[in-house]
């Protein structure tokens, strides 16, 4: 075992990126899913956590680290697989960053408690801001290798582990909406007016390691 401790909640949400990249970037580490409760809150309360949340990493060496985002780079750094350039590593930066909002947004709206201000916020986002994005997104994609590739061009990195975690994710979100018989998108024709993400998508997905991981993680509904 390389000695790598990753914590937070068993669910996906803000932790399952750096599950990825752990799988992508081939370095083992061990998934410690911390209860919601009485767990979490002892965790917490022992100091250990450095801004008081998951998930968190602990290295090897027992420094710790905080921040899903933080915690990625690490890892890809540490694999030997960050960016050279300096402009390339601000563009996955930028598309990571993107893909954080587009996520943070979509779990604000997906946990709101009132249902008519659900109703509204569902609605904007699923109509307006996702595939005003996903254009952008697409427009991306395209610039590099005309999309037959990843966000950098033929490297993956985790600006892609990134995005397509987050539409993974979203999309599983959807179909558990669906198959509890309440109101859900058609995913299937959004995508289909990007036809370049949807490659990519795909691609990622069968990365060979991120696609064992997927398969064998344990489920979550989020
Ligand atoms: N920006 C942080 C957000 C971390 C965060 O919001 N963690 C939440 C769970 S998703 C948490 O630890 N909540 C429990 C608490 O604050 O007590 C990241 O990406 O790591």
């Amino acid at each position: 075992m390389s000695g790598y401790k990753l914590y937070y909640f068993p669910v996906r949400a803000k932790g399952e990126i750096d599950r990825w990249a752990f799988s992508a970037a081939k370095i083992d580490f061990e998934d410690i899913r911390v209860n919601f409760g009485e767990e979490w809150r002892k965790e917490k309360e022992s100091g250990r956590p450095p801004l008081g949340q998951m998930p968190f990493l602990v290295t090897p060496e027992g420094k710790i680290l905080a921040q899903s985002g933080a915690i990625m780079k690490y890892i890809w750094k540490k694999a030997g697989l960050s960016p050279s350039d300096s402009f390339d590593e601000a563009v996955a930066d930028m598309i990571h960053d993107g893909a954080t909002d587009l996520r943070d947004l979509w779990l604000r709206t997906h946990f709101e408690k009132d249902e008519a201000a659900k109703e509204t916020k569902m609605k904007e986002f699923l109509e307006t801001t996702l595939p005003t994005r996903l254009e952008k997104y697409e427009a991306l994609l395209k610039s590099k290798d005309e999309g037959k590739g990843f966000f950098l061009g033929a490297k993956l990195s985790y600006a892609d582990i990134s995005f397509v975690e987050f539409i993974n994710s979203f999309s599983l979100m959807v179909k558990k909406q669906k198959d509890d018989g309440k109101p859900a998108p058609d995913l299937d024709e959004l995508f289909k007016k990007f036809p370049l993400l949807d490659g990519h998508y795909k691609r990622v997905l069968d990365v060979p390691e991120i696609k064992a991981w997927v398969e064998k993680r344990p489920p979550s509904d989020v």
